[in-house]
């Protein structure tokens, strides 16, 4: 499969494990400490690489946001499922002409959120699937992977 070069950003407060996810996603040993800024990483696809720019989700950092959304094709906003503020936080982030996705972290910790809550903030944000993963257990990454290969593909 050829794939064109696309870039996705990763969304969210502090904490809810984005580097953790895309450390996860491109194999990488899981050693994320607080993200100074803004990180890159590059996941291959087929023939083709996608870079997942994964800012920093402290607020002193907002600038790195504007950096991850420039040119992003896929935006993914990511809360941690064990704590309920993170995934209302979310609907303070742009929203940006990208497709958009929703995941729901550290299910390995257990759900505080309801599936209508979910739901709900989903669909303010516009996103088209929302996934559910540990990226610590290695849980869900699968279907990412094949989204964001397919978002890649098209
Ligand atoms: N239990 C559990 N912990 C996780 C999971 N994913 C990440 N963590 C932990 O959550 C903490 C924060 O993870 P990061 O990946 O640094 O979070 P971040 O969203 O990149 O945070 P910032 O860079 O500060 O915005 C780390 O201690 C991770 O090990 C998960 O799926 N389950
Ligand atoms: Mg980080």
């Amino acid at each position: 499969m050829r794939a064109r070069r696309v870039k996705v950003a990763l969304l969210g407060e502090g904490g809810v494990g984005k580097t953790t996810l895309a450390l996860a996603l491109t194999g990488s040993s899981l050693n994320a400490g607080a993200t100074i800024g803004v990180e890159v990483h590059v996941l291959r696809v087929g023939e083709g690489s996608v870079v997942i720019v994964d800012p920093s989700g402290q607020r002193r950092f907002r600038f790195a946001l504007d950096f991850a959304l420039r040119g992003a094709s896929l935006v993914c906003y990511v809360f941690d499922v064990s704590e309920p503020s993170t995934l209302h936080a979310l609907l303070e982030y742009p929203r940006p002409p990208a497709r958009r996705a929703l995941i729901g972290n550290k299910v390995d910790l257990g759900l505080s959120v309801t599936r209508e809550e979910v739901a709900g903030v989903a669909k303010r944000l516009g996103a088209e699937r929302t996934f559910f993963t540990s990226a610590l257990m290695g849980w869900g990454l699968d279907d990412i992977a094949s989204y964001i290969a397919e978002v890649a593909g098209g």
